[in-house]
């Protein structure tokens, strides 16, 4: 942008990594006046339309793009003759709309209504953790005194409306991408905003099918199961019942995505077949877990989006620097997720005595509440019991977590012939928001390769 002049130059926010984006629309005409987030063009990947607005206000000077056009991240939309908010207020502006394209390329889920289970720190599929274990995603937006649903903010940034009607919104506290709009095409009026406060007031419940009084989730009928034979009422465990709303928040917030894969652990098994009995001897006990969690080490190091959470306002990433494995320890009390901290600075002898060491004090009931919190990626290993492949729950905050089945021996076509080879078969369920499928599927390539590589996975950690 060129301050001196008093243009501003409107770019296509980063979009993740969609590319060739078509316009599928031109909002603005040369010469009309503008206000800050006024929507200029609506662009349409395979996923979703986003409209890209204006970082400042002023009278549109130039038109950069036309409809059925394409652009990428960083092309120039149009020029603006700034009306005095200056090349600075709108290179902030512009800031947040980048980012919010970026954090969600595909539409976002609405948050659920009840804050109550989001208050809470989340778990996955693994397990419980005590309520300081994590900061509380949504505790920084409080809900509004009327219960409305909190304003989903990347959501909002893209919905189709002006600005007085954003304005409008954001003084009664709406969540835009939950209001349908009858304006000219499809765009959101004052009268939408209008008509969906009156209809969430009148209800007592947010609109749409089956919601039930104070905007929830459908409600699963009450079944008298007496009727039809004896039964037995048993309690729910103690982490049963912290474990249970936190997987219930991570499964209504995050949508889930499972990718399998299958790695090659026959060299890993033989080497470890080798190591383990003098690792025993060192009061060690080497399982395949140590090695898939140094795999998963490098991993988050090669994909630094797998080893980040999206921010209260689910408008930023939070890149973490460090690198803490939790793992889902099955107890007589329940599954928990102790955490190795510094994963990335262990060898796998270091990993497999921290893994045994922590497995043992969750199933005495003895980890502290440090033990548990931390955690940057979590690994749901049942293996050791069986079965093929299964959809683990997200352990919110967190984007992203790794099943483990049981290894078994398969008949695999190579180099013109069936070989025999031991093959490990991993579920990688991510966050869609943050993570897109060819990410995930070659994260769980990379996964599968490294694990192939034991002697790499082997040496000690620089
Ligand atoms: N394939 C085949 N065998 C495996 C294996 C795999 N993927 N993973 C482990 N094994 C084997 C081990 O080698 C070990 O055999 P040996 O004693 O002959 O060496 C045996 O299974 C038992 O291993 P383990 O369970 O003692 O150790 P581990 O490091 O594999 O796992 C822990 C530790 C804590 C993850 C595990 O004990 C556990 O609790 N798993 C359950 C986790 C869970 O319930 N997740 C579900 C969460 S979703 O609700």
């Amino acid at each position: 942008m060129n301050a001196a002049a008093r243009l501003v130059e409107v770019r296509v926010p980063d979009m993740g990594n969609f590319k060739d984006v078509a316009v599928i629309d031109i909002l603005v005409k040369p010469g009309e006046s503008i206000e800050p987030e006024a929507p200029l063009v609506t662009l349409e990947t395979e996923k979703a339309t986003m409209d890209v607005p204006s970082t400042a206000s002023g009278v549109v000077e130039k038109l950069h793009v036309e409809k059925g056009g394409k652009v990428n991240a960083g092309d120039l939309i149009a020029t603006v003759r700034s009306a005095g908010d200056g090349a600075q207020a709108a290179a902030k502006a512009a800031e947040p709309a980048a980012a919010a394209a970026k954090s969600a390329p595909a539409p976002s889920p609405a948050q659920p209504a009840n804050t109550a289970a989001n208050a809470a720190p989340t778990t996955p599929s693994g397990g419980a953790q005590p309520a300081a274990a994590t900061a509380a995603p949504a505790a920084a937006s409080p809900a509004p005194s009327t219960d409305l649903p909190p304003i989903n903010e990347p959501g909002f940034s893209r919905a189709h409306a002006g600005p007085s009607v954003r304005k409008f919104a954001r003084e009664l506290g709406v969540d835009l991408t939950r209001v349908a709009g009858h304006g000219f095409k499809g765009r959101i009026t004052h009268d939408d905003v209008k008509a969906f406060v009156k209809s969430f007031m009148g209800s007592g419940a947010a609109p749409g099918a089956g919601a039930r009084p104070g905007g929830g989730l459908p409600v699963i009928p009450t079944v008298d199961f007496a009727a039809f034979g004896p039964v037995e009422t048993q309690p729910l465990s103690r982490i049963q019942r912290i474990s249970g709303p936190r997987l219930h928040a991570s499964w209504v917030n995050i949508p889930h995505v499972t990718q399998f894969d299958e790695a090659d652990i026959t060299d890993l098994e033989a080497l470890r077949g080798k190591l383990k009995d003098a690792a025993a001897e060192r009061g060690i006990k080497l399982t395949p877990l140590a090695f898939i969690v140094r795999a998963c080490v490098k991993a988050l190091q090669a994909f630094p989006l797998f080893n980040a959470s999206l921010d209260s306002t689910g408008a930023n990433l939070v890149l973490k620097k460090y690198v803490n494995i939790g793992f889902a320890a099955d107890t007589p009390n329940g599954l928990m997720v102790p955490v190795v901290h510094e994963a990335d600075r262990q060898d796998i002898y270091q990993i497999a005595r921290r893994l045994g060491e922590l497995s043992e004090a969750a199933r005495a009931g003895k980890l502290a509440a440090a033990q548990m919190q931390g955690g940057c990626f979590t690994i749901s290993s049942l293996g050791g019991i069986g079965g093929t492949a299964f959809t683990p729950i997200i352990n919110a905050p967190e984007v992203a977590i790794l099943g483990v089945s049981r290894s078994a021996m398969k008949p695999i076509y190579r180099n013109g012939a069936f070989v025999p080879r031991l093959m490990l078969p991993l579920s990688l369920s991510y966050d869609h928001r943050v993570i897109d499928g060819a990410m995930a599927a070659r994260f769980t390539t990379f996964l599968a390769k490294a694990l192939a590589d034991a002697h790499v996975l082997a040496e000690a950690v620089p």
